[in-house]
């Protein structure tokens, strides 16, 4: 790695106007060579409001987290980035601490880093018992079925860039985290999770403030679990 190391910062957003400024601004100075906003079809200031802070907006018109993050990493390829440090933009995450995630990458040789959350010390309500719930019967299922210790599937992570092209993403929505996490478990990755802080969001809860939206994304998180665990078969029987 060249010392010392590109990195760049994505943040998928979704009519996050009050919330994308203090996101931005929470950013260690002079950690990221580049912050990458995707706008995700806001119809609020998000996108002004992230370029007047100094960010690259980028727009991403098919809805979806992973939507939003694939077309940031398309964007981040044109730095040639060592590493990449994705969070949310809703300021669940504190993002003075992305320096913790990206230590062990640099000085430890890890390839992903994830913030987790369960780890970390929660504002009460930022993660919801039905949210916890979810979170924990995932993370108990990636465990029984491929070996990762996983704790959370948070959003708050970095990975080399190198190795985050090699694991060839494909999910759009909110399966996006749970598919990083397998293909990087199955492909033999140096993971390491960190405890990270996480605070009630800014604005209206999208998914996990809501039983139903968190159901949704729990369904959609074990359909690819599953969907992985096949393709996995398949692959090893050929
Ligand atoms: N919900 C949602 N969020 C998106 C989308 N595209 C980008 N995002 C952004 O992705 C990040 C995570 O989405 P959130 O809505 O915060 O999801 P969550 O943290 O599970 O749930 P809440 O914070 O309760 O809404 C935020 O920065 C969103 O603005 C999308 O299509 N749907
Ligand atoms: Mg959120």
């Amino acid at each position: 790695m060249t010392q010392p190391p590109s990195i760049i910062a994505i943040i998928p957003v979704l009519n996050e106007e009050q919330a994308i400024g203090k996101v931005l601004a929470a950013i260690p100075a002079g950690l990221v060579a580049r912050v990458i906003v995707v706008d995700n079809g806001s119809t609020d200031r998000t996108a002004a409001v992230a370029a007047e802070a100094g960010a690259l907006v980028v727009s991403e018109s098919q809805q979806g987290y992973g939507a939003a993050c694939l077309r940031g990493m398309a964007s981040a390829a044109a730095f040639r980035p060592d590493i990449v440090v994705f969070l949310d933009g809703d300021y669940s995450d504190y993002p003075e601490e992305m320096m913790s995630l990206i230590a062990p990458i640099v000085e430890d040789g890890y390839d992903l880093v994830i913030g987790s959350r369960t780890r970390g010390v929660r504002e009460p309500g930022a993660l919801p018992i039905h949210a916890l719930i979810g979170n924990r019967l995932i993370s108990f299922a990636v465990r029984a079925l491929y070996g990762a210790e996983y704790t959370d599937l948070g959003p708050f992570r970095a990975i080399r860039f190198d190795k985050l092209l090699g694991l060839n993403m494909q999910d759009r929505t909110f399966g996006w985290t749970v598919e990083m996490q397998i293909k990087a478990a199955r492909m033999g990755y140096r993971i390491l999770e960190v405890p990270v802080r996480y605070r009630r969001r800014i604005g209206s809860s999208k998914i996990s403030g809501t039983v139903g939206g968190t159901v949704r994304a729990t369904v959609k998180i074990f359909a690819v679990i599953l969907k992985h665990l096949f393709t996995g078969r398949t692959k090893e029987s050929e």
